[in-house]
């Protein structure tokens, strides 16, 4: 704990200096630190503007690969689900059967065999909704789904990755509520920084890293966009995206497995909440790419680990004003205009605003 409150003490000397200064803030989930220039908020914007796309779409598109009785690439029909339905993606990133073995070419190139399992997962039935319209009962379901495939993938692979990439801005191909996940033998890149950092801390601390953030977030409640029994929304303080959020639960769990009924029931709940706020900041449905984290499957001891979720959302300053990761941010370091404090008044004012 002490820690944090270190980091937090040291990097924010005073509240205005995080309003009008340029800093930096370290993320101690990845090892990795981002620029923060509040001043550049108030800077004219020429560059590109995105489409809207507004168009209201039918609750069934007979060209839609994810509705209900169509058919797929594969040549297989879709049966008539009711509420998620879940298949083996036909264009898979990861090939299922061994390959044969790769050969080692010399010291300074590096590969490895991989084999994994690639799933699409249908979120509803209904083709012009979108987790935010769902209703908390049907977001529920699709949690279930997650548990459920996370279950039986882990028994076989080491990483299951549960994601969504919402919207054409971030190149989703069909907006057909769904999702995807890919599971692997082998630990992604982003994974093994986050079970390093984790596993670091706790030898140190006998703590869990996020267990010990999270107390720190609910003393200072600077961040802390919305939370209920079970779980807690916040805009990290090293965030990098505009409107990053991550959703930790109260309660520490490695694994999203885990996860009570009261604990599925609550979480559709917030998630519900703060989807229904991310599409009021902008007056549009809020695109992004957002996924769990949580034990990988090979380790025993994986009580360095909290379970949580990433929402990635690339609007910046309006519907059709995105921030680019450009320049800067790929030479050097992430960098943000507005403070994760900023974006959490944001985003906490939608949250309590009474739905009409
Ligand atoms: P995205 O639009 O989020 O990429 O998801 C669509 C996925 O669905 C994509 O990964 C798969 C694509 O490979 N797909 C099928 O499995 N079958 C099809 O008939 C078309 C698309
Ligand atoms: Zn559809």
């Amino acid at each position: 704990m002490s820690d944090f409150r270190n980091i937090l003490k040291s990097t924010i000397i005073s509240k205005n200096m995080t309003l009008f200064q340029s800093h930096r803030r370290y993320n101690p989930l990845k090892d990795e630190w981002v620029l923060v220039s509040p001043q550049r908020t108030s800077r004219p914007w020429k560059g590109k503007q995105e489409k809207i796309i507004k168009d209201k779409k039918s609750a069934y598109d007979n060209q839609c690969y994810l509705c209900p009785g169509n058919k797929r690439a594969s040549g297989q029909i879709n049966p008539q689900y009711e509420n998620t339905f879940v298949f083996d993606n036909d264009f898979p990133a990861i090939s299922k059967s061994n390959q044969p073995k790769i050969q080692q070419e010399s010291g300074i190139f590096f590969s490895e065999n991989v084999n994994g399992a690639c799933r699409v997962v249908c979120f509803s039935p209904k083709h012009d909704l979108t987790l935010a319209e769902m209703p908390e009962k049907k977001i529920e379901n699709v949690i279930n789904t997650w548990i459920k495939e996370t279950k039986t993938l882990s028994k076989i692979y080491k990483w299951v990755q549960i994601f969504e990439n919402k919207g054409e801005m971030m190149g989703c191909s069909n907006l057909h509520p769904h999702g995807q996940i890919w599971a692997g033998n082998f630990i992604p890149t982003e994974i093994s920084k986050e079970d390093t950092q984790q596993k670091n801390y706790f030898q140190k601390k006998q703590s869990p890293l996020l267990v010990d953030y999270l107390q720190v977030e609910q003393l200072k409640q600077e961040r802390i966009v919305i939370e209920n029994n079970n779980w807690i929304v916040l805009v990290p303080f090293w965030a990098t995206w505009p409107y990053e959020i991550m959703i930790i639960p109260q309660n520490h769990h490695p694994n999203l497995i885990q996860l009570s009924s009261s604990e599925t029931t609550d979480l559709a709940k917030i998630m519900k909440k703060i989807l229904v706020a991310y599409d009021k900041l902008f007056d549009t449905s809020m695109p992004y790419s957002m996924g769990w984290h949580f034990a990988p499957s090979y380790g025993k001891n994986n009580n360095h680990w909290q379970l949580h979720a990433h929402y990635y959302p690339p609007l910046l300053r309006s519907a059709v004003v995105k921030k680019f990761m450009v320049g800067y941010e790929m030479l050097s370091e992430a960098q943000r205009d507005i403070t994760p404090e900023e974006a959490t008044k944001k985003l906490k004012k939608l949250v309590n605003r009474r739905l009409h």
